[in-house]
């Protein structure tokens, strides 16, 4: 049987083999060769039978990082990642990774055992109904309780997860399922082709009324989006900016999806976009969003955003269309398919005079750039990330955190690539960084690997650092120490009239930590000791750890506050301010 197991994906004639054996047959059948997860006894004749198929399996040291780690090797390659949980608490402690895959549109399986068909039910041992409770935060999920059902059940995971709109879906198996056995045969199992969702739509008016505004713009700007890097349609954005001599604006989690430092790019958008990128979309005339969904972050107050422009969406889930702001052209679709089809209708068009604009709006920013402020003796997350990138040569994976230093890695780690900055920015779950960047290793061994956490997040899954360890992976890691809730300090220094409540946080010492881990590190509190301890950490054989003991109450400039428009903006104090 298992010889059979082993052997059986695509070629092969069908065997019988028992469920668990299916679950991983699919899997390698599927592709996969990195899962994550944590074993349990609803899980276990799945985690019996691994020892006879070709797939990895990482250990975590909680399900929340096992989805994590799905999510960051997804993202770093653009393949499904897998996340494997016993039921109850195991199944539990999956759903922050799989609402922050959903958020963000990432696709990751996840796998859960669940107590016997026949007690299903009945409130048995660490029995949960965890379809029920992943039923909004999943783009599907299933209730398996037969072992003939688990192939063509993983198989169309598989598709759902990564066709149109990507996302999470869940598989509940009973244990009975894994144990009963069934004919396994990978093709048969395959699921019908994905049938085109019915408001999908490209239609010759639709396509050509788009290339219209587009002659006709005087100040049009590309509203560059996460959906670019899930397309592929990088290359298709560059050519429609180059052509049209359009200026780029990102989302925080389109960053990459156009090169940093190209002529054309602006910069992110944004609450915490740069000065000059908010001011150009609300000074534009039309906005051609491609692949990003209008987020509160992105358009602060609806009313009063790019009030003067036509808009033209480029999206593939009808239901982003007019959700949040109101467009003038919509294009449903794949947005690599999409623009193929726009492109030949654009033709060059002369920008200069609306890039002139946009360079004189930019006017003063840099003075107000902490970057270029006097050393005054203090260590500024700036400083670090700024170094960061110049030592990476801007050619590393960052994993962030959410806080500030998600927000400062944005401002000063300049993306080239796409799929070079993995961060959670729909839900903005802390504790992201460390396990995503486990995953994003796996997906992608031979790249440079950097974590930039808070010390507030980095203590929630701070536990993953022994997954490092039993793995033997490298991983660099840099907390960005600044003694608080930094992100929430800020919001109180700016609304709350500075009452910091619940937000000063004593650490522990996290070189020690590390070292308690097995891990090496070394804290840096001055600014001339930053590039030698990014080159040390770079150069150490296994992970390291460097302790940024950071400038405690610095912020994150400019701020738009929530609900203000988006030229309303805090900037840096300062003469210039
Ligand atoms: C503390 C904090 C601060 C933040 N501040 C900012 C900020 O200042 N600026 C900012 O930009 N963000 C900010 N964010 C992130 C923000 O919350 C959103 O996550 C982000 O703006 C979403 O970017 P997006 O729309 O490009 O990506 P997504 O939310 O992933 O949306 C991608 C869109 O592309 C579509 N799509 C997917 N695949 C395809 C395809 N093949 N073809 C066509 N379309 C496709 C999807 O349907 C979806 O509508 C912040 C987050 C945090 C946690
Ligand atoms: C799981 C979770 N809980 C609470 C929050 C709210 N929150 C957003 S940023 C932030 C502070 C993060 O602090 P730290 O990790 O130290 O990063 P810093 O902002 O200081 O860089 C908090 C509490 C969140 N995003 N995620
Ligand atoms: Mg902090």
């Amino acid at each position: 049987m298992g010889t059979n197991a082993k052997t059986q994906a695509s070629n092969n004639p069908p065997a019988r083999l028992t469920g668990a054996e299916i679950v991983w047959a699919t899997l390698v059948g599927e592709g996969v060769t990195d899962v994550f997860g944590y074993p349990g006894g609803a899980i276990l004749p799945v985690y019996d039978a691994l020892r006879k198929f070709p797939i990895h399996h990482t250990l975590v040291r909680h399900e929340q990082g096992a989805a994590h780690m799905a999510d960051g090797y997804s993202r770093a390659s653009g393949k499904v990642g897998v996340a494997i949980a016993t039921s109850g608490p195991g199944a539990t402690n999956l759903v922050t990774g799989i609402a922050t895959a959903m958020l963000d549109s990432i696709p990751i399986v996840c796998i859960t055992g669940n107590v016997s068909g026949k007690v299903l039910g009945t409130d048995a041992f660490q029995e949960v109904d965890i379809t029920g409770i992943t039923l909004p935060v999943t783009k599907h999920n299933f209730l398996i309780n037969r072992a003939e059902d688990i192939a063509p059940a993983i198989r169309y995971a598989f598709q759902i997860a990564k066709s149109a709109r990507p996302g999470p879906v869940l598989i509940d198996i009973t244990k009975d399922a894994q144990q009963a056995t069934a004919l396994f045969d990978f093709e048969a199992a395959r699921p019908r082709p994905v049938r085109p969702h019915p408001m999908r739509r490209v239609e010759d008016s639709s396509l050509e009324q788009a290339a219209e505004l587009i002659r006709n713009a005087k100040s049009p700007v590309i509203l560059a989006g996460h959906g670019i890097i899930e397309s592929g349609a990088e290359e298709q954005v560059r050519t429609l900016a180059e052509r049209a001599q359009i200026p780029v604006a990102l989302t925080l989690l389109g960053l990459g999806a156009f090169p940093a430092s190209h002529p054309l790019n602006l910069g992110m958008m944004g609450m915490h976009g740069e000065s000059w990128v908010n001011h150009a979309i609300q000074d534009a005339d039309l906005l051609i969003a491609c692949g990003m969904r209008f987020d509160d972050r992105v358009t602060g107050t609806t009313a009063t955003y790019a009030t003067k422009a036509k808009k033209i969406h480029i999206e593939v889930d009808p239901a982003e269309i007019n959700k949040n702001i109101k467009v003038d052209v919509a294009l449903i679709g794949d947005l690599r398919e999409v623009l193929e089809e726009l492109l030949p209708r654009v033709s060059a068009r002369d920008g200069q005079a609306w890039l002139k604009t946009v360079e004189a709006i930019k006017g003063d920013s840099a003075v107000r750039d902490i970057k270029n402020l006097p050393d005054s003796g203090h260590l500024y997350a700036a400083h670090v990330i700024h170094d960061i990138w110049r030592i990476t040569g801007g050619d590393a994976i960052v994993v962030t955190d959410v806080g500030q230093h998600q927000m400062w890695e944005a401002q000063y780690y300049h993306h080239e690539k796409p799929r070079t900055l993995i961060t959670s920015g729909g839900l903005g779950t802390m504790g992201f960084a460390l396990p995503a960047a486990i995953g994003a290793k796996f997906a992608c061994p031979d790249r440079e690997v950097w974590v930039i956490a808070g010390d507030g997040g980095f203590q929630m899954t701070a536990a993953e650092l022994s997954t490092i360890v039993q793995e033997k992976i490298k991983i660099n890691i840099a907390i960005i120490n600044n003694g608080y809730l930094g992100m929430v300090r800020q919001w109180q220094e700016f609304f709350y009239e500075r009452n910091y409540e619940a937000t000063p946080m004593v650490s522990p010492d996290f070189v020690k930590l590390a070292g308690a881990h097995g891990i090496d590190g070394l804290t840096v509190r001055v600014r001339a000791e930053v590039a030698s301890a990014v080159a040390q950490a770079r150069s150490a054989p296994g992970a390291f750890l460097i302790n940024f003991k950071v400038e405690k109450e610095d912020s994150v400039y400019p701020m738009i506050p929530a609900g203000s428009a988006l030229h309303e903006m805090i900037r840096r104090p300062g003469k210039d301010a």
